[in-house]
């Protein structure tokens, strides 16, 4: 019987490589160096001398031929310059928590290279340095329309109903989004909103975007509202840090996509917005955004538009909140990636953006769908400041759309949609839930809070109750309990579970997992 699971999995993989293998673009990676991680031990063997001397002495562990070189990164040199806690040693050994690049030696090719160092007891993992892209913009004529993912015309239902969801916030500004892009433009749109990032496509402190990807996907996520210019980012008021990582064309090393991650989390961000994927699997990318998660960052990427059922990378991540596309009547956009990992859709079709110059386009592509999430987070973020990637997900899951997209908007999770479309208002109502009427009388309780239109197909709440200060809360599990309006639910309970006749109780709503 174990055997035959264990051939199951491994037939699975199989086929999940394969599938992998048939779509989308080639993967490619620099020919001339890799990424490399040391296991910590190595700290210990370095020589209380200047950088180089040390990772010279790195090098000479690993045996390869004359011509490799090992440099630190442009991120390691950053936190290098920070004083340095109390150490002993005349200088800060090579921090082998962060990865180094290897300049291959001549005439070795990268498999090669890799293989021979995966099997050195020294290493913990080599890599190459994939390449990936923005996801792909679909630019339109200049145009002074609607952005009718605010208010739509067409369909008001497919709207992500920010209008509403401003009347409960409009966005802090303790909250720093990270746009991890090509950059953003310092337009008037964007004044007295940033603050400096970094550029790790060309190593430099200018943040200024060439290629007009980073400016359009700020635009949507924070562009400044009721200042008589162009439209109204989904958030009116948070701190932006432009963090480039693609360059003029848009594409860029999984190197400094791993960087931008590390530097977005070392710097205070609260999210990141990143836009962009690749087709192969990165590990250094898929750490950083492990410990950007685990550091309470919220990582928020999209799913690429190949039209195939793989996701791009990292949206193909467990980990990512993954965001497809739809269009203005609400139906999944024909390019936007399906799979397992989805989580959600928005709008992703004839998005009216910024240029460069500031001028009015319109894009499409789930670039444009993942800033709408990533601002809904950073709203969800000013009512909620330690909102987790969890906790943000079950927020915006729980309060989107569902079985609005088609044939193939299939009854709650579908490969295709994820949880349903995005709905900022609902996301914001379920993070702001507060039992506001309690009606007691001897032997019945009965709660009642604000809740979003769709709360009762979508049963979002669970409440639990503990009978003194000090013991555990208790889920009650009985879905007859609840009762849904329109805007409203009502909780009731006539002893049988709790009996509140003969005690003190106290009651708490909570959100459950989107069913
Ligand atoms: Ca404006
Ligand atoms: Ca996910
Ligand atoms: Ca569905």
């Amino acid at each position: 019987m174990l055997i035959r699971v264990a051939l199951l999995l491994i037939s699975l993989l199989i086929c999940v490589v394969s599938a992998r293998a048939a779509t989308g673009p080639k993967a490619y990676c620099s020919t001339n160096h890799l990424i490399v991680r040391f296991k910590p031990q190595v700290a210990s063997m370095l020589p209380d001398t200047a950088t180089t001397n040390q990772l010279s002495s790195m090098l000479a562990h690993l045996g390869l031929p004359r011509g490799a070189e090992l440099r630190e990164t442009p991120l390691a040199r950053h936190f290098r310059s920070r004083p340095a806690a109390n150490s002993r040693r005349r200088h800060e050994p090579v921090d082998s928590r962060h990865f180094l690049y290897l300049r291959l030696p001549p005439r070795l090719t990268i498999d090669e290279c890799v293989r021979r160092l995966e099997a050195h007891p020294l290493i913990d993992y080599a890599e190459p340095d994939w390449i990936g892209a923005a996801a792909t913009t679909i630019p339109a004529d200049p145009n002074f329309a609607d952005q009718w993912y605010h208010q739509n015309s067409t369909k008001p239902s497919a709207s992500i109903q920010t209008p509403l969801a401003w009347d409960i916030t409009r966005g802090s500004a303790n909250v720093l989004v990270a746009v991890i892009d090509s950059g953003i433009m310092p337009l008037p749109e964007f004044a007295g909103r940033t603050v400096p990032g970094y550029n790790f496509a060309y190593d430099e402190a200018d943040t200024t975007d060439d290629n007009g990807h980073g400016t359009a996907v700020a635009s949507v996520l924070c562009a400044s509202a009721n200042n008589g210019i162009r439209g109204a980012g989904v958030d009116w008021n948070c701190r932006i840090m432009p963090i480039k990582v693609l360059d003029d064309w848009n594409t860029g090393f999984y190197s400094w996509w791993a960087q931008g991650i590390d530097f977005a989390v070392s710097n205070g961000c609260k999210i990141i917005n990143f836009s962009g994927g690749g087709t192969a699997y990165g590990q250094t990318v898929a750490r950083a955004i492990t410990n950007a998660i685990a550091h309470g960052v919220i990582f928020v990427t999209a799913a690429g538009n190949e039209g195939g059922n793989v996701l791009g990378f990292p949206g193909s991540l467990d980990a990512s909140i993954t965001v497809g596309a739809t269009d203005r009547n609400d139906q999944r956009a024909e390019f936007s990636d399906s799979g397992p990992q989805l989580d959600l859709v928005a709008p992703g079709e004839d998005i009216a953006t910024l240029g460069l110059d500031g001028e009015l386009w319109f894009d499409t592509g789930t670039s444009f769908s993942t800033p709408m999430v990533a601002g809904v987070c950073a709203l969800l973020a000013a009512v909620r400041p330690n909102l987790t990637q969890a906790e943000a997900l079950q927020l915006l899951c729980s309060g989107a759309e569902d079985q609005v997209g088609g044939i193939t908007d299939t009854p709650g999770f579908d490969t295709s949609h994820g949880w349903g479309r995005l709905n900022a208002y609902h996301s914001l109502l379920l993070a702001t839930t507060q039992v506001d009427q309690v009606r007691r009388t001897y032997n019945h309780v009965e709660l009642s809070w604000v809740s979003p239109a769709n709360a009762g197909s979508r049963q979002p709440y669970q409440v639990e109750y503990k009978s003194s200060l000090g013991s555990g809360w208790v889920p009650l599990t009985n879905p007859s309990a609840f009762r849904y309006e329109a805007g409203r639910t009502y909780w009731n309970d006539d002893g049988s579970e709790t009996g509140i006749a003969t005690s003190t109780v106290y009651f708490r709503v909570k959100l459950r997992p989107p069913q």
